[in-house]
């Protein structure tokens, strides 16, 4: 068993499309291992994505990131990391996979709807970002 972490993102809440992606996620096997809901301030969002700050999107992603609630979830099963990252589908959602959740549901390469942590270094960092230990508690 491995988890890792996913967002669904301010786009996907306000389409209220929240409870499609959970269902996406069950179907593909993945427990629900903990779950919030988050209003990320702009510091936060800088942090989160602090990987990106050099890039010419990273404000505009800041943005969109605080502009509504998010719900993070630290997720489940065997080869979680990489099986979420091919359950979500590529960043643009043009690119995605067909059946892949971005392919499914998202607007843009910026409202793609979800998040995945992409190695296991990253998850190690993003779970703790978003959960304490007595949160991940079984
Ligand atoms: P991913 O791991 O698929 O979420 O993609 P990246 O880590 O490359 O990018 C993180 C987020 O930055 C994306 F989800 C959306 C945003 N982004 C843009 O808005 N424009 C871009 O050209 C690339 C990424």
């Amino acid at each position: 068993m491995q988890t890792t972490l996913c967002l669904i993102k301010p786009d996907a809440t306000k389409r209220k499309l929240a409870g499609p992606i959970i269902q996406h996620l069950e179907a593909e096997g993945f427990s629900i291992a903990a779950i919030r809901r988050v209003q990320l301030s702009k510091a936060a969002a800088r942090a989160f994505y602090a990987v990106h700050r050099e890039r010419p999107f990273y404000e505009d992603l800041v943005d969109f990131m605080t502009s509504g609630p998010i719900f993070a979830l630290v997720l489940q099963r065997a080869d979680a990391i990489a099986h979420l990252r091919t359950v979500i589908g590529a960043t643009d959602p043009k690119e995605a996979a067909a059946g892949t959740i971005r392919a499914k549901f998202a607007a843009s390469k910026q409202e793609n709807c979800v998040h995945a942590s992409d190695a296991p270094e990253t998850a190690a960092v993003e779970i703790p970002f978003f959960f304490s230990t007595a949160d991940l508690l079984a």
